[in-house]
């Protein structure tokens, strides 16, 4: 409590503090403002949003293009300062941003501080990334007589369209990967949560990256929709829904432009397989973690348990106590295990899919709603039995596990079943047995593989993170790979020989 006490304090005290969004290259035109209100209580304002005008957002793209070729000579080193520098202020206004993923996005203090944690880490990696790869040409091997080399450099404007859940960690991510590259970025955040956005914009600018080179637009898809279809886009790195990153990917491919480089991380239809040998105890934990935490809107959260059906009344029953167990409520309270959904669209599509479920007459369990929850977004967290992941036609972003029963000879049917859904995020398995382990690594075809722990919460550098298929193009987020995608390859040859020509190759 002597720790925890003064943060509570700071954090009650900036309670009615009210911020503005708005796009970084302001024209000076009047546009219309909307209220962004908590999840939780959606009679409580948080801020303002003013959304770009198209104006504004050809004008961000022209300014975004011509300081690029400056922000690319900059080089590795200076560009990682300044993001390391970035770092340091997001460290040093956790108050502030805490505060923000609590009440913009309804984030509970726990996951509030994984996100601030996951932004700063992010920060430091592409910072180190961009030391590695952008400093020095790298030397290509030649005949004596030749120099071969090969520097990486920045691609142009980067358009950078993030998503509400990770309303920080994966607005910054993508942005500073593409900075680190030498891009300089239009970065539009979801409509839903460009407060936290424009703060860290903010922040990246006292940092020392100059404005032009890193430009918030604010709006919803249609503003979104302006940014891809420009031809001087060279690239989009996209988090959110798979039917939007189609939709981005033919407007990339209408455009009478160079073709664009498009990273997209999207949905998954995450299963965990769990058979007789595993842990109850530890199963229990990781998906009632899984499936629950951050009220299950996570890309990566489990959907689909599949249990062995050996085990299935116990395991079912043990993970139904830790269920009815969960504290539902007001993500400022610190008991609070499962907060709100995002807003009244994501709540009603939830309700949807467990009123549909109902009448198909399987066995669910939902907890009972206090209350003062009817002034917010709240779903009832919901387990709902079925016969395979396969009944499920799209994701459901929410706090509802499904769970199937399955016999041990059918594991390989089971496997088969999750790769048709043609997902491929994350995968969990518990079990003890060596050679189920080695079955499903060969067989599954998915990104993020988990073995005997949760499936959510990839730790950047440790775990990079990303799927494949309806899930994504990959590469991984946080990964070795990630910022190559922002960079364009050149390669230079010199002839070295006195005689200059084709000396070598005569000689
Ligand atoms: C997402 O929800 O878009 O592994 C990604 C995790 C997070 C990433 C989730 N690091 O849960």
């Amino acid at each position: 409590p002597t720790v925890r006490e003064p943060l509570l304090e700071r954090l009650a005290a900036l309670e009615s503090r009210q911020w503005h969004a708005e796009p970084t290259f302001v024209s000076g035109a009047e546009g219309e403002t909307a209220p962004i209100t908590k999840p939780h209580d959606l009679t409580q304002t948080v801020g303002t949003r003013r959304d770009a005008l198209p104006e504004e957002v050809a004008e961000a793209i022209a300014r975004a293009e011509a300081i690029q070729p400056g922000w690319d000579a900059l080089g590795g080193e200076k560009r990682a300062l300044l993001l390391e520098e970035a770092a340091d202020l997001f460290e040093a206004h956790t108050d502030e941003i805490l505060s923000l993923c609590q009440r913009e996005a309804g984030k509970t203090l726990v996951d509030a501080v994984l996100e601030l944690r996951e932004a700063v880490d992010f920060l430091r990696y592409y910072a180190g990334e961009a030391r590695r790869l952008f400093n020095a040409p790298i030397p290509l091997p030649g005949p004596t007589g030749e120099e071969n080399r090969l520097t990486l450099a920045g691609r142009g404007v980067f358009a950078t369209i993030s998503p509400w859940n990770f309303p920080l960690a994966i607005f910054i991510g993508p942005a500073a990967a593409a900075l680190a590259a030498g891009n300089t970025v239009v970065a539009k955040p979801a409509e839903q949560t460009p407060l936290i956005a424009a703060l860290a914009v903010k922040l990246c600018h006292q940092a020392g990256i100059p404005e032009d080179v890193f430009q918030l637009i604010t709006g919803a898809g249609d503003v979104g929709a302006m940014i891809t279809s420009d031809p001087r886009i060279a690239g989009v790195a996209f988090t959110g829904s798979t039917q939007t990153a189609q939709a981005i990917n033919r407007s990339l491919a209408a455009r009478d432009a160079p073709i664009a480089t498009f990273i997209a991380e999207t949905g998954g239809q995450n299963a965990m397989i769990v058979d007789s040998t595993a842990l109850p105890e530890q199963v229990t934990r990781d998906v009632v973690a899984s499936a629950f935490q951050s009220a299950g809107q996570r890309c990566s959260a489990l959907r689909v348990l599949y249990v062995q059906e050996d085990v299935a009344d116990g395991m079912i029953e043990m993970i139904r106590g830790a269920f009815e167990a969960l504290s539902v409520g007001d993500p400022d309270d610190l008991a609070t295990d499962v907060g709100p959904v995002i807003d009244p669209d994501a709540q009603a599509a939830l309700e949807r899919h467990v009123a549909r479920r109902e009448q198909s007459g399987r066995t669910i369990w939902r907890r009972d709603l206090a209350p003062e929850t009817a002034k917010g977004c709240f779903v009832a967290p919901t387990i709902i039995e079925m016969d395979s992941i396969l009944d499920l036609k799209r994701e459901n972003f929410g706090p509802v596990l499904h769970v199937v029963r399955f016999k041990a000879a059918d594991l390989p049917q089971v496997v088969r079943d999750i790769n048709a859904t043609g997902y491929g995020l994350t995968l969990g398995l518990h079990s003890r047995l060596e050679e189920t382990r080695e079955y499903v690594e060969r067989h599954a075809r998915v990104g993020n593989f988990y073995v005997n722990r949760n499936q959510i919460g990839a730790v950047v550098e440790s775990q990079p993170f990303g799927g494949e298929g309806l899930s994504g193009t990959g590469p991984k987020a946080g990964g070795p790979h990630y910022v190559l995608r922002f960079a364009t390859e050149r390669v230079v040859c010199i002839d070295t020989t006195a005689a200059g020509g084709n000396a070598t190759l005569l000689a």
